[in-house]
C-alpha cells in the first residue's frame, strides 16, 4: 500500500518535473471577426461569455494583443508564414475559388510543430486558397492546400461561410460528395439553374443587405457570394456547421492524446452569415450576432472540458484570439445593428474590421497553460505573427534564413515571464501603419473616412494628414498628436519605410 502510494507520488513528481521539458500540446482557437469588447472578460456587460472568462482566469489575458490585419486572409497568412502580408501581392481577402497562397517551400507554423515531432491538424475556416489555379476540379483531389503546408490532418471549409463552395474538405476531398451530382463553382457568372438571392429574395430565410454581394447562389436559404451548382448532399447547413467543426476538433484531440499535437481550430463565429444552431437562437437577447458569440464561447468550453476529461489539461496550451475586429452589418439583415442593445463590440477602441484604427486589429488574446503559466493580465505588445519564432524557440527548432522574416521570438511575454513583448509592430488596415512603444503612426491616406453608413459603417482611419496617437494615454485614438510631435512622426514614418524595404 505504502509503496504504491510512494510510487504514485514519485510518478507525479517525475511527471511534473518532466513536463517542463515535455512538449505541450498546443491548441489555437481562432475566432472570425470577434471584437476587443465582445467578451465579458474584456469588459462586455451586455453579454456573458463564461467559458472564455474561465480560460482567461486560468491563463493570461492580454490587453495589447494583435492580429496583423483588419481582415481575414492577410491575418491568417501572417499567422501561417510569419511574414507581413503587404510584402506579398495577392494576400487580400480571397474569393472562394482562389489558388493556394501559402508557399510550400517555406517554414509555416504547423511545420514548426511537425519538425518537433507533433501531429498537426487544422479544423475550421481556411481562406488561404486551394489548388494551383482558380480553375480546379472540386470533385477530385483538391491540392495543394493545408496538407501541403504543414498539416497532417485537415477538415476545413475553403474560404468564408458567406462564399461558395459551401462544403467541407477533408484531406484533399470534398466530404459527402455524390459523384452523380458534381460541384462546380464560379465567381464570374451564374452557373446551374438554381435561383439566386438576387432573382428570388422571397426564398431567403435571412435577407441579404441591398447591394452587398451576398445575393448569388442560395444555400440553406441564405444567399452567398459566388455561384455554385451540384453537391446538394455535400452542402453544409449553417446551423450544424460549427458543431461539425467542434466534433472534428474533439476527435483530433482524442486521436492524439498520447502524442504531442498542434491543433489550429479556426471558428466561423461571429462572421456572417450568423446562423447558430437552434438551441442558441434568441439566447443572447442581442440578435443572431450575440447568439453565435454564445455558441462560440460554448465551443471553447467543450474543448476545455475535453482536454480535462483526457487528463491532458496541464500539458496543453490553449490560445484564443481573433483574425480581425468586429463588424455589424457585413452583408445580411440579421439585426446585428438593431438589436445591439448597448453592447460595444469595439470596447473602448475606434474603428472595426477593415479599419486602420485599433479596433481593426487589437483583439481578444488569451493564453492558458495550467500549472506552467501563472494567471494574470499582461499589457505586453504581442502579435499572432510571432507564433512561428516563439514556438520555434520553445521547441528548439531553428528558423532558416529568409523564412518567417517578420516573426519575433516573444515567448517570454506569451508565457507571462516578461512584461514586454515587441517594441515595434507593423499592422495593416486600409494601409500598413506602425506602432512603437505605444506610439501609433498612420501615414496620410486618401479615401473616405468611413465606409458607407448603410453598409459596414466603420471609421476607416483614412486622413490626408499624418496621424499620431499615444495609445498609453489615448487608447480610443481621440487625440491626433502629429502636429505637436513632428519629430516623432518623422521617426515612425522613417522606421515604417525601413521595415517596408528591409530585405
Ligand atoms: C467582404 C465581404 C464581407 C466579408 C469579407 C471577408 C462584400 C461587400 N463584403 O468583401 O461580407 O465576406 O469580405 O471577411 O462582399 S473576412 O473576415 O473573411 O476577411
Ligand atoms: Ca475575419
Amino acid at each position: 500500500m505504502f509503496s504504491i502510494l510512494l510510487l504514485s507520488v514519485l510518478t507525479g513528481v517525475f511527471h511534473t518535473a518532466a513536463s517542463a521539458q515535455v512538449k505541450p500540446n498546443v491548441i489555437i482557437i481562432y475566432a472570425d471577426d470577434l471584437g476587443y469588447g465582445d467578451l465579458s472578460c474584456y469588459g462586455a456587460t451586455k453579454i456573458k461569455t463564461p467559458h472564455l472568462d474561465k480560460l482567461a482566469g486560468q491563463g493570461i489575458r492580454f490587453t495589447n494583443g494583435h492580429s496583423v490585419a483588419s481582415v481575414c486572409t492577410p491575418s491568417r497568412y501572417a499567422l501561417m508564414t510569419g511574414q507581413y502580408p503587404w510584402r506579398v501581392p495577392g494576400t487580400g481577402i480571397l474569393p472562394g475559388d482562389a489558388a493556394l497562397i501559402i508557399p510550400q517551400d517555406k517554414l509555416t507554423l504547423p511545420k514548426v510543430f511537425r519538425q518537433a515531432g507533433y501531429e498537426t491538424g487544422i479544423v475550421g475556416k481556411w481562406h488561404l486558397g486551394l489548388g494551383n489555379a482558380v480553375a480546379k476540379d472540386w470533385n477530385g483531389t483538391i491540392q495543394p492546400g493545408p496538407n501541403e503546408t504543414g498539416f497532417d490532418y485537415s477538415f476545413i471549409f475553403p474560404a468564408t461561410a458567406d462564399r461558395v463552395p459551401t462544403v467541407f474538405v477533408e484531406n484533399h476531398h470534398m466530404v459527402a460528395l455524390d459523384p452523380a451530382d458534381p460541384v462546380a463553382v464560379s465567381y464570374e457568372k451564374k452557373i446551374g439553374d438554381e435561383p439566386t438571392g438576387k432573382e428570388h429574395p422571397e426564398l431567403l430565410k435571412m435577407k441579404a443587405a441591398p447591394d452587398h454581394g451576398h445575393d448569388n447562389t442560395i444555400v440553406n436559404g441564405i444567399g452567398r457570394i459566388g455561384y455554385m451548382s451540384g453537391g446538394k448532399l455535400a452542402r453544409w447547413t449553417d446551423e450544424e456547421m460549427p458543431l461539425t467543426f467542434l466534433l472534428k476538433a474533439k476527435q483530433f484531440i482524442n486521436d492524439h492524446d498520447q502524442s504531442p499535437f498542434f491543433l489550429y481550430y479556426a471558428l466561423t463565429e461571429p462572421h456572417v452569415p450568423r446562423m447558430p444552431s437552434t438551441v442558441f437562437k434568441g439566447k443572447s437577447g442581442l440578435g443572431l450576432r450575440g447568439d453565435v458569440i454564445l455558441q462560440m464561447d460554448w465551443s471553447v468550453g467543450e474543448i476545455m472540458k475535453e482536454v480535462e476529461r483526457l487528463g491532458i489539461a496541464d500539458n496543453t496550451i490553449i490560445i484564443f484570439s481573433s483574425d480581425n475586429g468586429p463588424v455589424l452589418n457585413d452583408g445580411y439583415e440579421d439585426e446585428a445593428v438593431t438589436k445591439l442593445n448597448g453592447h460595444t463590440p469595439n470596447g473602448p477602441l475606434r474603428g472595426g474590421k477593415y479599419s486602420s484604427l485599433e479596433a481593426g486589429t487589437r483583439v481578444p488574446f488569451i493564453i492558458s497553460w495550467p500549472g506552467t503559466v501563472k494567471p494574470g493580465v499582461s499589457d505586453a505588445l504581442i502579435c499572432q505573427i510571432d507564433f512561428i519564432a516563439s514556438f520555434s524557440a520553445l521547441l528548439n527548432q531553428s528558423v532558416p534564413a529568409a523564412n518567417a522574416r517578420d516573426s519575433e521570438n516573444i515567448l517570454k511575454a506569451l508565457l507571462g515571464q516578461a512584461a514586454t513583448g515587441r517594441s515595434v509592430l507593423v499592422k495593416q488596415g486600409v494601409i500598413p501603419y506602425i506602432i512603437k512603444d505605444n506610439w501609433k503612426y498612420i501615414p496620410p491616406n486618401a479615401g473616405p473616412g468611413r465606409t458607407p453608413a448603410d453598409k459596414t459603417n466603420i471609421e476607416t482611419g483614412n486622413l490626408l494628414q499624418p496621424q499620431l496617437y499615444n495609445l498609453a494615454e489615448d487608447l480610443g485614438e481621440g487625440n491626433n498628436l502629429a502636429a505637436k510631435h513632428p519629430a516623432k512622426v518623422k521617426e515612425l514614418a522613417d522606421l515604417l519605410e525601413n521595415i517596408k524595404h528591409k530585405n
